[in-house]
């Protein structure tokens, strides 16, 4: 390695920790990251030489990349995901507690000798963008450069980070091993990573400890655990909001255009909808961020949102020229696939991405692969890591300091009855009330059953840091702090819903604008909305279908209250309500008891 980033570091405290480190993990090296090209192509080399990297065709992929991982390797592992605040009510129902002494004394003894034979980077790195006022900066200290690589594409690393954090600048320190420590003379393996996995977060202290996994969430610390678990508690402490949301601008054929967020679960179309292909004649969407957003109460009462990240970490399967023609654009350079299948001349392929498959593949497992053979070609979570810049519908703002004015939010999830297809909240509170019911079928983005239906409150059910009820609390405080005559309107959507012969009723993907005209509408002070007693409904022509064939009934069914399921619905709420005893905010009490009259129970 060339010199590195080690000099440009005014900063005593962070010198101090990564000496500190060094001295725990024993590595055989020490590297601190500039983030230069250079020096991601010399470890991207690095990557192809070890045999964690295949360098895939230039002509098709250029600058594109195959890792595959270890088989157990392969998703977020959210039983292994800990919050260690002091008290274990802090943390709450939702979140899987440990002792924060117990946990930081385990993990040094996994830590200790843990780097050997390998190197430690130093990744200095800034979620938004570097001198934004609501930027904020993290260090990981890793011995994968597979992360570093990551990272280099999903955040802001290297010096203009060192320089930013000058010599007292605040960082979150994140601390990363894959847990494979080489002996000398030791072999290496493609994918290092160990059996017992720890991804610790404490709170109190704001920092993250995470050992045993090289994969996604658990390894690029920026993402689920720095700018969700942990920023979602900073941001708790400081009046603003770390969602797991989608930011997209929607321009009208006049030229008018406000830009929406969306909360979803994993899997559920965010990074589809983020960039979405219209099917209506003159609306087009932009892309401000597929994931996550901060949003910030603004000075004049609006909340402004921007994307704390720089790239998409996206599920490939079900990625195609139907689903999402923007992101195949995005991913065709300077792109890191993980966990797709090859084909012979050096491209990816995953299922669904067109509709047969090639005659013949190297299955993420590197083993032969022939169609009909029984297994999948990609692993159902394989990802892609590629620039947000190169997205052709990047919206000309996603880099803006001072991020963009929002003025929708948007929940959903995947429900395959009795949520319809749209409604918005009546209120503030009934909105915070629609966000805290959220529930959705499980995907294959994190460790578990697949297909079970999980409540999965504002989508941050493996995100959010603290206790869910006071998390809740928090969302009603900050609609009291919004300018009221500026708050952003409050909607749900559901695209999942089957009809009686278990086929989807709404074709979604571009055709989800239809959805998000009538939203936009609806800010507009059009009609078209019905009172109804779970929200407002568009009326029987609310949602523009021109050019669009659904089956007979489909729209009645889409945009029917469904009485009985709404009842099941009641009592599953109160049962869910229940887990969070007297931390759950009064309000939202109010807000059950409210709908169960309305239904007339
Ligand atoms: C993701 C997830 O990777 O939510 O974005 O699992
Ligand atoms: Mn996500």
């Amino acid at each position: 390695m060339k010199p590195d980033a080690r000099h440009v570091c005014r900063h005593a405290h962070l010198v101090t920790w990564v000496d500190e480190i060094a001295r725990l993990c024993r590595p055989a090296a020490v590297h601190w990251c500039d983030g230069s090209d250079d020096e991601y192509q010399r470890l991207c080399a690095q990557l192809v030489a070890a045999g964690t990297f295949t360098a895939l065709d230039p002509q098709r992929h250029p600058g594109g990349f195959l890792a595959r991982s270890h088989p157990a390797d392969v998703a977020r592992v959210e039983d292994r995901t800990f919050i260690c605040s002091p008290d274990p009510a802090d943390a709450g129902p939702t979140n899987h507690w440990r002792d924060p002494a117990e946990t930081k004394a385990t993990l040094t003894r996994l830590f200790t000798g843990a780097m050997s034979g390998r190197t430690l980077y130093v990744v200095p790195f800034s979620m938004g963008p570097i001198g934004s006022p609501y930027a904020r900066i993290g260090v990981q200290l890793t011995d994968s450069a597979y992360a570093v690589v990551n990272l280099r594409i999903m955040t802001r690393i290297g010096s203009p980070v060192l320089d930013r954090l000058a010599s007292d600048g605040a960082y979150v320190p994140c601390l990363h091993s894959v847990g494979a420590p080489l002996a000398p003379g030791q072999a290496d393996v493609p994918w290092p990573c160990n059996p017992e996995k720890w991804i610790c977060h404490f709170p109190a202290e704001r920092a993250i400890w995470s050992f045993g996994s090289g994969y996604g969430g658990n390894a690029l610390l920026g993402k689920k655990c720095f700018a969700l678990r942990i920023a979602s508690v900073i941001a708790r402490d400081e009046g603003w909001l770390a969602e797991h949301m989608l930011i997209l601008g929607l321009t009208a054929p006049n030229g008018r255009k406000r830009y929406l967020a969306a909360a979803f679960p994993s899997a559920c179309g965010k990074t589809n909808l983020a960039m979405l292909q219209s099917a209506l004649p003159g609306w087009s969407v932009t892309c401000v961020g597929d994931d996550i957003a901060w949003l910030h109460v603004a000075e004049d009462g609006r909340l402004r949102a921007i994307n704390p990240e720089a790239g998409f970490f996206g599920v490939a399967p079900g990625t195609s020229a139907t689903s999402n023609p923007h992101a195949l654009a995005a991913i065709q350079a300077n792109t890191i696939f993980t966990n797709v299948a090859l084909t012979p001349d050096g491209d990816v392929w995953w299922e669904g991405k067109t509709p047969t498959p090639p005659p013949r593949l190297i299955d993420w497992t590197g083993q032969d692969w022939t169609p009909g053979c029984g297994r999948p070609a990609a692993q159902p979570n394989s990802r892609y890591t590629a620039p947000a810049r190169q997205c052709p519908v990047i919206d000309p703002a996603w880099e803006d300091p001072d991020g963009v004015p929002i003025d929708a939010i948007i929940f959903g999830g995947r429900r395959l009855g009795t949520v319809p297809l749209v409604n918005e909240a009546r209120s503030w509170a009934h909105g915070v009330f629609l966000g805290s019911t959220c529930a959705s079928e499980t995907t294959a983005a994190a460790g578990g059953a697949q297909g079970v239906l999980r409540r999965d409150p504002f989508a941050m059910l493996p995100f959010c840091g603290y206790h869910m009820g006071d998390y809740f609390a928090h969302w009603l405080a900050m609609g009291r702090r919004l300018d009221p005559a500026k708050r952003p309107r409050l909607f749900y959507v559901n695209w999942f819903r089957k009809g009686a012969d278990g086929r989807f009723l709404w074709p979604g993907f571009g055709d989800n604008v239809r959805v998000l005209k009538w939203i936009l509408e609806q800010l507009d002070g059009h009609d078209h909305i019905r009172t109804t007693p779970i929200g407002l409904m568009p009326t029987a022509d609310g949602i523009d279908v021109q050019g669009l064939t659904l089956a007979r009934g489909a729209m009645d069914e889409l945009l029917a209250v469904d009485a009985a399921g709404w009842r099941r619905e009641l009592e599953s709420i109160a049962t869910y309500y229940g887990t969070f005893g007297e931390r759950l905010p009064a309000e939202l009490g109010d807000e059950l008891a409210a709908l169960r009259s309305r239904l007339g129970e």
